[in-house]
């Protein structure tokens, strides 16, 4: 018992010490989610776009999930107005109402307003940066009625290479946001250059952690150049980074996400069409589990039933939000050959803490086995692995325990009822209020809106939990048949075994 409460103590140390870093402007004290049109749609925007998303978030009931910012990515400015200041002009044919009409139709909605620059002369897209310029940009944003920043890294003019110079050009913007009163989540774009995970988080709500997300599971491509075991010292982090390209960066800097400062994964591909529905279940688990911010990237107006059925799973979105803000971590990467696991497709075990749902003094346990071989896989995972952070070499306490495994894909929603829902709203521009459980085959669906994740996990909603699949004894492991390309997610909880007892009978 005490080797347990010690146990505890510590992960609630980390809790506040990660809280005690963190900006200090309230925002992201769990993971950020929203969308942002970038991955869909780039330079494609308007505001009619932004407005009849944000309009289809609260339809389709992602709104109640808690998917809160609508972020407008770059391309939307005409440059400066030399008559007002030298502030940013909207683009009006794009914009005609103008940013703030934008943001108050989407405030009206309950959801939060998203805007982009670039720590540059010039955005990504070759519009007006907004590096000199910080204090004049972050007023007109707080102006319009902006609540989140996503802050590039294009044309720096060489301010970059050293960590304290990359800093400071984003700590200028950190600054003028906080100088404007308003809460604005600041989300660094820096593609993980200068090691942003060291200094991000006293500035920064989230920080990216590597070169731009593509729509590919594994597939390598030279412009997201940095590979293999030391792919996270990264000095051309590039684009067209592929999902397994993106989780081995992951690994190596997992300790760092905290609440109120996120490793940011880059936004999500569920829904863009080139990956299969396996591998955008096993890239949303990932990012889930890793505490990335979940940032939808698909056009959500056409979106398919089986897409919002993975953005919709409360199971899974809840180990996101979870309330220690813990990321899992990489026990094992394995190969079936001898071959060096950096070197192509890997069987990968990943596991982390989770807020007990049980008793309180047993926290529950994540874990997830990913598939990336070309073939359905038998995969092993060990409590003592499951549990090595808690001592190592078989020494974790919670060995000798026993532990409910719950499959948190098992209860996902069905395509016939993704279907109902958007075709409901499709034929009456309503799908929220015309839904219920029992008109859709009887599945309950979340809502973190009524009841945040953090006291929905407190009261053991079910919704939640996952499907119970079986027990794991004492010193027991699990196994599963894991898809290629694919991921079996579990949550453990604690079924009983005390160690002291354990200890007498033996
Ligand atoms: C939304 O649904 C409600 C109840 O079914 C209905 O009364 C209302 O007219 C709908 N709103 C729109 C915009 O269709
Ligand atoms: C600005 O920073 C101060 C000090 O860190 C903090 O107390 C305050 O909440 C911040 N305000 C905003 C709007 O972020
Ligand atoms: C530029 O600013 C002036 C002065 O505030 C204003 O009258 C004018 O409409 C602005 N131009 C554009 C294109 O927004
Ligand atoms: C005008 O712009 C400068 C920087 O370009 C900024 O410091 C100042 O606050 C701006 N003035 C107003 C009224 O926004
Ligand atoms: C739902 O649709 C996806 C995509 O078409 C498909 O891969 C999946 O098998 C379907 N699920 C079920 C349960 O039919
Ligand atoms: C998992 O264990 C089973 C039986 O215990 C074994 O057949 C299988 O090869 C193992 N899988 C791996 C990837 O080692
Ligand atoms: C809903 O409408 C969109 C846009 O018109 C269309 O692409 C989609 O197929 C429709 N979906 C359903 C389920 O009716
Ligand atoms: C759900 O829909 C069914 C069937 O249309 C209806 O009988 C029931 O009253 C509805 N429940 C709620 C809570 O609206
Ligand atoms: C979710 O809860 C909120 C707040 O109670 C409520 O306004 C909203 O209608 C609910 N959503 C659904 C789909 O029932
Ligand atoms: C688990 O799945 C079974 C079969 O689909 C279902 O009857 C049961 O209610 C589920 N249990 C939970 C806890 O979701």
């Amino acid at each position: 018992m005490a080797r347990t409460n010690f146990l505890i103590i510590a992960a609630a140390t980390a809790l506040l010490a990660g809280n005690a870093g963190a900006v200090d402007n309230g925002l992201a004290i769990t993971p950020q989610m929203g969308w942002d049109n970038w991955n869909a749609l780039g330079c494609d925007v308007s505001e009619d776009l932004l407005v009849e998303t944000a309009n289809l978030i609260v339809d389709y009931g992602l709104k109640d999930l808690g998917y809160h910012y609508v972020v407008l990515d770059d391309c939307w400015s005409v440059g400066r107005n030399a008559s007002n200041n030298n502030s940013l002009i909207a683009d009006p044919e794009k914009f005609p109402r103008g940013m703030a009409a934008v943001a108050e139709d989407i405030h009206e909605l309950g959801l939060g307003f998203g805007m982009y620059s670039s720590a540059g002369k010039y955005t990504c897209g070759g519009y007006a940066g907004s590096l000199g310029y910080e204090e004049l940009d972050a007023n007109t944003w707080a102006e319009w009625g902006v609540d989140y920043l996503k802050y590039d890294n294009c044309y720096n003019e060489g301010q970059a290479g050293d960590q304290k110079i990359s800093e400071a050009r984003y700590a200028t913007m950190a600054k003028a946001l906080n100088a404007t009163g308003r809460p604005i989540l600041y989300s660094l774009c820096n593609w993980g250059e200068d090691y942003p995970w060291n200094w991000g988080s006293t500035i920064a709500n989230s920080w990216r952690i590597t070169g731009d997300v593509f729509d590919f599971w594994d597939t390598y491509d030279a412009r997201c150049p940095c590979e293999g075991a030391d792919s996270w010292d990264c000095s051309l982090p590039g684009f067209h980074c592929s999902i397994t390209n993106i989780m081995n960066k992951a690994a190596f800097v997992v300790s760092k996400a905290q609440p109120g400062g996120w490793n940011d994964l880059d936004m999500l591909e569920v829904g863009n069409g080139a990956m299969t529905d396996t591998e955008y279940v096993a890239h949303f688990s990932m990012w889930a589990a890793v505490k990335s911010p979940l940032i939808m990237g698909n056009d959500i107006r056409t979106i398919l039933p089986s897409d919002l059925s993975i953005l919709s799973n409360a199971a899974v979105i809840a180990v996101n939000q979870d309330p220690l803000g813990s990321s899992a971590s990489r026990r094992w990467m394995r190969v079936p050959d001898s071959r060096d696991p950096y070197s192509g497709p890997a069987l990968q075990l990943w596991s982390g803490s989770l807020k007990s749902t049980t008793d309180g003094d047993h926290n529950d346990m994540l874990v997830l086995m990913i598939n990336g071989l070309d073939e359905a896989t038998t995969m092993n995972a060990t409590l003592a692995d499951i549990f090595a952070d808690s001592g190592p070499n078989g020494k974790a306490p919670q060995i000798q325990m026993s532990w409910e495994v719950r499959d948190l894909w098992a209860n996902r929603m069905s395509n016939a009822t993704a279907m109902g829902i958007i075709s409901a709203s499709n034929a009456t521009g309503n799908a929220t209020t015309g839904w219920n459980a029992t008109t859709y085959g009887g599945e309950g669906r979340y809502n973190a809106t009524k009841m945040s994740y953090a006291d929905g996990l407190a009261e053991k909603n079910e919704l939640l939990l996952g499907n119970v699949t079986m027990t794991v004894q004492a010193g027991g492991m699990i196994s599963a048949i894991v898809e290629a390309h694919g991921v079996a997610m579990y949550r453990l909880r604690y079924a009983g075994g005390d160690v002291k007892r354990k200890r007498d009978e033996l």
